[in-house]
């Protein structure tokens, strides 16, 4: 008898697989390994947290709002404490920007290396309806010397400096996705062994795709180049798919294929989600998997960050899907260009 038939290998562990990432470098001293290890095991508490949600008096609003004037889930509350936690703890870290903090929060890690923006748990409007939600990650090296505490500095570099980006999707099973500049690959999580195991090694998106994914009911607030795109989804017949948490629109679209866009508004000029801890990740991830970001004209990676929590519409998937709606915000751009000239 064959005794692999008999007892299936379990796979790859996140763990061993970061492991092995690391001896490719030979000069790596193991600390993005170990960052990215705390990651991991700050995700498994916060899914356990999340998956007992209904049961424990966890669920619901906390009776606050964070900076940008949302109210706050109790669980966007202890993902926060969850995740600052772990990277105190794993001492990698010298700074961290969460969303939902004002300020950066220094870890007292002077010799911490990395700076890590953080989104703990994005879409937690979904939370007590038992829909997808996620985490989103970046990581960058800092630029101040070691033995001080991080500063602005540190924290708003351009997307292009960054050194890993992940997400985390809670939904009807919970992987975690992640890049280090090599290629994008995605882990599902056994619950009964508490493990992560890589499941789709060597993510790549299609160039293109049939799903457009935004908040229709912002019509009325769309620019006319916005409104025309829409349209010309509609006449190639593409589905409308849109769940309300960035992170699970993402991840569907990333493997099917499709586009992501979070635009200006009238009322949002600068739309609504957030360059660090929101739309850099999304946009190194994609781009390692074959796919485009932008905010309708420039690369997100390019875009200079002016404040930890500054946001920026977000165009995000397939590479042809994304050509074309920049090819319609070009227009918008011109007429806007000429009337100024006028
Ligand atoms: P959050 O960070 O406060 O959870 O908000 C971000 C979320 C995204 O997950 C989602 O794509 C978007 O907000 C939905 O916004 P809207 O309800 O305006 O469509
Ligand atoms: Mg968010």
């Amino acid at each position: 008898m064959d005794h692999n038939k008999l007892a299936l290998p379990v796979g790859t562990t996140l763990d061993r697989f970061i492991m092995r990432k690391q001896e490719d470098f030979p000069y790596a001293t193991g600390e993005l390994s170990q960052l990215l290890r705390d990651i991991a095991l700050a995700t498994k508490i916060v899914n356990r947290e999340i998956n007992r949600s209904g049961l424990i008096d966890i669920a619901g609003a906390y009776g606050n709002r964070n900076v940008q004037g949302e109210e706050q889930q109790k669980l966007d509350v202890i993902a926060n404490i969850r995740f600052i936690r772990a990277l105190r703890n794993g001492g990698e870290v010298c700074t961290i920007i969460s969303e939902e903090d004002e300020e950066m929060i220094q870890t007292g890690n002077v010799q911490g290396k990395y700076v890590v923006a953080i989104d703990p748990l994005d879409g937690s409007s979904n939370i007590d309806v038992n829909v997808s939600i996620g985490t989103i990650f970046s990581i960058y090296r800092r630029v101040s010397p070691t033995g001080n505490e991080g500063n602005e500095q540190d924290c708003l570099q351009t997307g292009t400096h960054q050194v890993a980006a992940g997400y985390v999707i809670y939904g009807s099973s919970t992987m975690m996705v992640y890049t280090t500049g090599n290629g994008v690959n995605g882990f599902t999580y056994e619950p009964s062994l508490g493990e992560f195991f890589l499941s789709h090694p060597q993510i790549t998106t299609p160039k293109t795709g049939a799903i457009y994914s935004l908040n229709e009911g912002n019509s009325n607030e769309f620019s006319e180049a916005m409104t025309a795109y829409v349209d010309h989804c509609k006449q190639q017949g593409y589905s409308a798919r849109y769940i309300g948490s960035l992170v699970a629109d993402f991840h569907r679209n990333l493997l099917k294929g499709g586009i992501y866009i979070y635009p200006a508004t009238k009322k949002a000029p600068n739309g609504k989600l957030r360059l660090m801890y929101e739309c850099n990740a999304l946009a190194f991830i994609v781009e390692q998997a074959g796919g485009k970001s932008s905010d309708g004209r420039t690369r997100t990676m390019e875009l200079e960050p002016k404040g930890m929590h500054e946001r920026c519409p977000l165009f995000i998937g397939s590479t042809e899907l994304v050509e074309k709606a920049e090819e319609f915000m070009a227009r918008e751009y011109e007429a806007a260009t000429a009337a100024a000239l006028k």
